[in-house]
């Protein structure tokens, strides 16, 4: 660590309390942290862990109104399920709070207050989406209408998922509230922005020529928002649920999830060390001394969260805090192929998998990080993580502990042998550890964890060698001081492992340290070729890894084949039907009806209803008026011009008192939604369809 700092503060993305953890919060975000927190302490480093659950947003309050419970509830629910299993889990946080605590609720108004007061925001009238009925503004994310570019009847606020277009709430034709239903109403509304654009020129001399060593993914992100522009970001919404704007006479109002999570970061730290002051000292040690780093761990998904706003609100507010040295934000993992997802229940969590695995933290901190999405998307599966556990660790590190440790009983009665004279193999494999070591530090340093990891599996994969090259077991039958030689240095790599692992697999390691009957050994002795003393006692052989078995896993993918046959089955159940066919009608039945191509010249939509638009038609034959239930589908402006086909003798009929003479040919789409039916190219009016 530069020595320019003294303390490192390590925060975590606060998870949403609106569902448990999953693997890929663990593989994105919370692997990652924990390894390096555990690093720097084995290190002897100043270590501040932050972690917490992110409580308001609207997520949460999605989850209520489908469960039939309040927020609060929810929160309460999950924030313990999340803080147990990361607990169970090994997730070493100093603190583990949450935003719904009254010490974040002050902290963070007080924080907002200070930015008010100083004239930091800007404030502006804007129109959203309002639900009449439900008396509430709605996000991007509750709103939902139909596409303008592919007319998909259910795309998002800010996404298409039909067609992946970037759409805002403005653009969506009869926009609806995505719980409800209900049709949405545009009204004036106040909020407040941090005008981003302000921070624009220190944010590029920041992170573009400060920080050029972030990893790539997040560097090019931060680029490209800067390139783009940045533009104010409200940081109020109108919600109930949150901690409400302080400002006398703003009701309904709250802070922005986004604004409130991140100083749940500071909120949290401050929580401890007014608990702990004797430890930690005071929450401005670490959040507002320039000798203090900070790292985030993050998804990607959040990286402008992290390297734009919450910087920019740092800055904004003064008081010297600090700003993030690193932001190792990881990519994606999927599951199986798939995209990890809650809502469709598409994924392996935390609490399940503690309960399915008991005694196998380990299996899955080994795994995730050996296929860390840190450089792009990566997939996880169950096969994997079987080969990895029973191939890698069964085979190679517990295989090679334990013929270590059960030569060692079985010769020299579990007592570690003087090694007397030592042949070149055994001092070349004793060598090779300082290296691995500085692998394993260079590589944690720069936030590479997959490569760390491996590093210290090359250890293992090193002393599983040389007790297969030197073959004591055989070599005992005739010459018990070579045997000797051999198990002292194989225990001296035994122990060597129970340091480098120590970062990746607490667990494993703990179990290690008894086997071998020793106090955690310091990291800085890593690397030496006396780790044991002469006639240290071992207690006795015990298996570090057991196999993971066919079943275990042919369950969790049956698990698996479940859900996804659900889903299918939901799909197939929701999919509409084929209209059945109607019955045989004669050739004469059909020449009676006159079907023609017109051409739409005028329309309009039809006064309190919003299903009907009044169409003027050039028929070739005439023009004339015909009233038509596709306002739901297109808009007057895009059906004028058109070319259409009609039944141009059907009786006219008074609809809402306009006399309609035809009726325009549509085709119903499996999914109900109406499309025009027109001929291949333009024709001429009138021309006659048979
Ligand atoms: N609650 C988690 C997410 O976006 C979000 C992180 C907040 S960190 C301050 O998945
Ligand atoms: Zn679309």
């Amino acid at each position: 660590m530069d020595k320019k700092f003294k303390r490192t503060l390590i925060t975590s993305a606060l998870p949403y309390a609106n569902g448990p953890v999953h693997i890929g919060h663990l593989a994105g975000v919370y692997v990652p942290a924990d390894i390096y927190a555990r690093y720097l302490r084995l290190k002897g480093e100043e270590v501040l862990f932050v972690g917490g659950s992110d409580e308001h947003g609207v997520p949460v309050t999605i989850r209520a109104k489908k469960e039939g419970c309040t927020p609060q509830d929810v929160v309460d629910r999950y924030h313990n399920i999340i803080r147990k299993s990361f607990e169970d889990f090994g997730i070493s946080f100093d603190v583990y709070s949450r935003t719904t605590s009254a010490i974040h609720h002050q902290f963070a108004a007080d924080f907002f207050r200070k930015l008010y007061d100083d004239g930091k925001f800007i404030e502006m009238d804007s129109e959203q989406f309002f639900d009449e009925k439900e008396g509430q503004f709605l996000t991007d994310r509750n709103i939902r209408g139909e596409c303008p570019r592919c007319h998909a009847q259910d795309a998002y606020g800010d996404q298409c998922e039909k067609c992946g277009a970037t759409l805002s709430p403005e653009e969506l034709i009869n926009p609806y509230n995505a719980d409800t239903g209900n049709p949405l109403v545009r009204k004036t509304t106040h909020h407040w922005y941090l005008p981003l654009n302000d921070y624009q020129p220190w944010l590029e001399d920041w992170i573009l020529n400060q920080h050029k060593e972030w990893r790539p993914n997040v560097f090019g992100q931060c680029k490209s928002w800067l390139d783009g522009g940045l533009k104010p970001r409200a940081v109020t919404r109108d919600l109930n649920w949150g901690i409400p704007v302080p400002i006398e006479g703003v009701e309904g109002k709250v802070l922005y999830v986004w604004f409130d999570a991140p100083i749940g970061y500071i909120s949290n730290t401050k929580e401890l060390c007014e608990a702990q002051p004797e430890r930690w000292g005071s929450w401005q040690k670490w959040w507002q001394d320039p000798e203090s780093r900070l790292i985030h761990f993050i998804g990607k998904d959040n990286i402008v969260f992290h390297c734009i706003v919450f910087p920019s609100m740092l800055k904004a507010y003064g008081d010297g805090f600090i700003l993030p040295e690193n932001v190792p934000a990881n990519e994606f993992l999927n599951l199986e192929g798939d995209k990890i997802s809650t809502s469709k229940n598409w994924a392996v969590w935390l609490h399940e998998y503690l309960q399915d695995f008991p005694g196998k933290q380990d299996t899955l901190r080994y795994v995730l990080t050996a296929n860390a999405p840190e450089t792009k998307d990566n997939d996880f599966t169950w096969k994997d993580f079987q080969t990895r556990h029973n191939s890698e660790l069964v085979a190679i590190f517990g295989n090679f502990v334990n013929r270590a440790v059960v030569l060692t009983h079985k010769y020299f009665g579990g007592e570690v042998p003087a090694p007397g004279q030592l042949q070149p193999i055994d001092r070349e494999v004793l060598a090779q550890i300082p290296q691995l070591r500085s692998e394993i530090e260079d590589n944690l340093e720069s936030f590479k964890f997959r490569e760390a990891l491996r590093s210290a599996m090359n250890l293992a994969r090193l002393g599983n060698k040389y007790i297969s090259d030197t073959e004591p077991w055989a070599v005992a039958k005739t010459d018990l001081q070579r045997t000797a030689a051999i198990l002292n240095t194989s225990l001296q790599i035994t122990a060597s492992l129970a340091v480098a692992f120590a970062p990746f697999l607490p667990f494993s390691v703990e179990k290690l340290n008894h086997i071998l009957n020793v106090e955690p050994i310091a990291w800085d002795d890593l690397g030496k070729a006396d780790l044991l003393p002469v006639g240290h006692k071992l207690n006795k052989a015990e298996l570090l890894f057991s196999k993971i078995e066919d079943a275990e896993i042919d369950k969790q993918m049956k698990r698996l084949e479940e859900i996804k046959a659900a889903r299918l089955a939901a799909a197939a159940a929701a999919a509409p039907t084929v209209e059945p066919a109607k019955e045989a009608c004669t050739f004469d039945e059909f020449g009676k009806m006159d079907i023609r191509t017109a051409t739409v010249l005028a329309a309009e939509r039809v006064p309190k209803t919003d299903k009907l638009l009044k169409l003027t038609i050039d028929t070739g034959l005439d023009q004339r008026v015909i009233v038509s239930g596709i306002a739901q589908y297109y808009t007057p402006e895009e059906m004028i011009g058109k070319q259409i086909c009609i039944l141009a003798n059907l009786q006219p009929r008074v609809i809402r008192g306009i006399e309609s003479k035809g009726m325009i040919l549509m085709a119903r789409q499996l999914d109900g939604k109406m499309r025009i039916v027109t001929p291949e190219e333009r024709l001429a009016n009138g021309a006659t369809i048979g």
